[in-house]
């Protein structure tokens, strides 16, 4: 399913009473945001999860980087970071946000993938994820927007000499408004109950339609993790995600695996990891 559509469902996949406890963490990083937080009339916030000791037991869970190196065939798993997105009720959105997550990140390869936990029940009309299944095949990235859709442009700092220029590896143009005609392009809404999960290839076109109900929240918790044909890279003139450089004192060479204390090994577990 995974390799084929570049998602899958895990429905199930963290057990209630650990929901709750996630969500009483996750809301207090909502009160007391960190650096790496965007409001695009929703609220996403990303890199804060492994200082937080219960969120941090389920971010290295290795039976979660087992499910995320299974899934990318990959024989080892390491996460990368985690990002959360809250849409509180009524917080309609004008069109999509269709987009792939790994141009936006200074890695390339297929062995990045991401698991994306719902906090609560949610539907289409509530922001449940969807997705169009088969796009991580493609091998150029769609352009890079805001989830305003607003252009981006990175700054890089000292390590912007390092960008290679990649327009080959992008189309000319920003994702279509695939919502527009679902059925061609065979977008797959999904459902989710609270501790259901969608895995899938961080390639892979998603976006939710905004939270249209009146009184359902709808958090969700993303993981992301790299496995072993992951590379660093920078994309001259798109947005690379800063936060997800290595420390400045670590090596960064363009087409080097990935490695940094940032990206603890998940799976396999060695003796005297977590
Ligand atoms: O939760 C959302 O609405 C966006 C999620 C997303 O883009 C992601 O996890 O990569």
């Amino acid at each position: 399913m995974y390799r084929e559509y570049g998602v899958a469902k895990l429905s199930g996949l963290v057990a209630l009473d650990l929901v709750e406890e996630m969500r009483v963490a996750l809301d207090e990083h909502v009160a007391n945001p960190g650096q790496w937080v965007t409001d695009a009339g929703f609220r996403s916030q990303r890199c804060f999860g492994l200082g937080d000791p219960l969120l941090r037991g389920y971010l290295l869970d290795p039976v979660l980087g087992e499910n995320a190196a299974r899934a990318m065939g990959s024989t080892t798993a390491n996460f990368f970071f985690d990002h959360m997105f809250l849409f509180e009720p009524d917080t309609p959105i004008d069109g999509h946000y269709w987009h792939q997550d790994l141009p936006f990140w200074p890695v390339d390869g297929d062995h990045v993938v991401s698991v994306w936990l719902s906090l609560y029940d949610c539907e289409p009309e509530s922001a449940a994820l969807k997705f169009v299944p088969g796009s991580h095949r493609e091998r150029r990235f769609y352009r890079p927007l805001g989830f305003d859709g607003s252009p981006m442009t990175g700054d890089l700092g000292d390590r912007a000499e390092l960008a290679i220029d990649a327009r080959s590896q992008f189309f000319d143009h920003a994702a279509p408004a695939f919502h527009e005609d679902p059925e061609t392009h065979g977008v797959r809404e999904f459902s989710y109950l609270a501790g259901d999960a969608v895995i899938f290839n961080t390639r892979t076109v998603h976006s939710s339609g905004g939270n249209n109900s009146p009184d359902q929240r709808r958090l969700a918790y993303s993981t992301r993790f790299i496995g072993d044909d992951a590379r660093m890279m920078l994309r001259q003139g798109v947005f690379q995600d800063p936060a997800l450089l290595p420390d400045p004192d670590e090596h960064f060479a363009v087409g080097a695996p990935m490695r940094s204390r940032r990206w603890p090994r998940v799976y396999p577990m060695t003796s005297g990891d977590e």
